[in-house]
């Protein structure tokens, strides 16, 4: 029987916001009762999780005085010590308070912006006291319910000089942040900018500090809008800008329903998780998902170890699947076929004049089965445990 007991190694982290989650929605208030920072790290360090995340006003609030903040990030670190809990990475909430009522970076009010880009510098302060090294910026509140109120390009420019500053400020406080930014197609605005991960990496390489930037996919922010959450994490990563992610689960079409990893496709999670697996991406493993609303407390450490168990469970079906005989003899018959076709590369003048020369059969060609079904249940059988 394979361990799937959860390691440091492993790099398994939760949002302070996750576990603390009170199940308060849009219908119905909070059925748990609050739970704080400290004991959220205590609940951590007993699922055996590597780390902690949190947004700035998840342990210091809003209003909180100078002194007030550094006596709660004190008992903070001592709180993560004896729980061996780490920071990996900051946030910061610029979607909660009133003030970003019309977004943040965007916002119309030039007040509203300039407020935002200081929050956001106490935020990484407090994320480099904490020893974070990858700050994530969701605009969760970038965006419109009319398009009226600005045009969109406005925003995009807007965004474009904030993440600038920001880039500067890490320099010069030495943070050595690396800014994963995290896409969503709407909610809690009627539609926010930047709404694929794709759209991030359209915009990134126009920053001042291209390499400073990166990506935060997360599997439901994608799945919301229909598409295929893998390909959009296989893009980051050809890219070099897989530089954090947010796993949780999520039926397409639906409201943001941050489930368990897992719980709503496992199909798609063992194909991300292969993937993750098998390009050796290393960074953390970060749970942005809560607990269902029927759930006390023990039931949030239920949904947590949850989390991480089917990771590894799909981490070893995704090893099983590499080792299996049949499916990786059918793989290389699959990725081999063609062998014969000329070869494409770079271009070259004797390659044109060769390419342009050469004959297709095309209807041999098509007319070969591929085997593809086949393959599909050999997973699936890997995957439902009858291999
Ligand atoms: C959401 C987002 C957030 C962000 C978090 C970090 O849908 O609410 O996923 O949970 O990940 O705010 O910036
Ligand atoms: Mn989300
Ligand atoms: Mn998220």
């Amino acid at each position: 029987m394979p361990d799937y007991t959860p390691r440091l190694e492993h790099k398994f982290s939760f949002g302070l916001w996750t576990v603390s989650n009170r199940g308060r929605d849009p219908f119905g208030d909070v059925v748990r009762p609050a739970l704080a920072p400290n004991d959220a790290v205590a609940m951590l360090g007993d699922v055996g999780a590597w780390g902690v995340n949190l947004h700035d006003n998840d342990l210091v609030p809003i209003d909180a005085t100078p002194s007030e903040r550094d006596r709660i990030v004190r008992e903070f670190q001592r709180a993560c010590t004896a729980h061996g809990i780490v920071v990996p990475m900051a946030t910061v909430s610029l979607f909660y308070d009133p003030i970003f009522k019309d977004g943040a970076f965007t916002a119309n009010d030039a007040r509203v912006r300039a407020y935002a880009l200081q929050k956001t510098m106490r935020a990484m302060d407090l994320g480099a006291e904490l020893g974070a090294k990858i700050f994530v910026l969701w605009g969760g509140r970038e965006g419109t319910e009319t398009d009226a109120c600005r045009r969109p390009d406005e925003a995009v420019k807007r965004l474009r000089e904030a993440v600038d500053y920001l880039c500067e400020y890490s320099i010069d406080r030495a943070y050595g942040f690396r800014f994963a930014l995290e896409a969503k197609p709407n909610e809690p605005r009627g539609d926010i900018y930047m709404a694929t991960t794709g759209a991030y990496l359209g915009f990134i390489p126009t920053l001042a500090h291209p390499e400073m930037v990166g990506v935060n996919p997360e599997v439901a922010h994608e799945t919301m809008a229909g598409l295929n959450f893998l390909h959009a994490v296989a893009q980051a990563w050809e890219a070099g800008k897989l530089f954090h992610i947010d796993l949780n689960d999520q039926m397409p079409g639906r409201y943001d329903q941050d489930f368990r990893f897992g719980a709503a496709n496992p199909r798609a999670a063992f194909f991300l998780v292969k993937f993750l697996e098998d390009a050796g991406y290393d960074g953390p493993r970060h749970f942005d998902a809560h607990a269902y609303r029927t759930e006390d407390y023990e039931g949030v450490k239920d949904f947590a170890r949850g989390c991480m168990r089917s990771y590894l469970i799909l981490k070893e079906r995704a090893r099983q699947w590499n080792a299996d005989k049949e499916i990786q003899a059918l793989v290389k018959e699959i990725i081999g076929a063609g062998a014969d076709a000329p070869a494409i590369g770079k271009y070259s003048a004797q390659g044109r004049d060769t390419l342009l020369a050469r004959r297709f059969d095309r209807g041999a060609i098509a007319a070969r089965g591929l085997g593809y079904e086949r393959l599909d249940q050999l997973t699936m059988e890997v995957l439902m445990g009858a291999r």
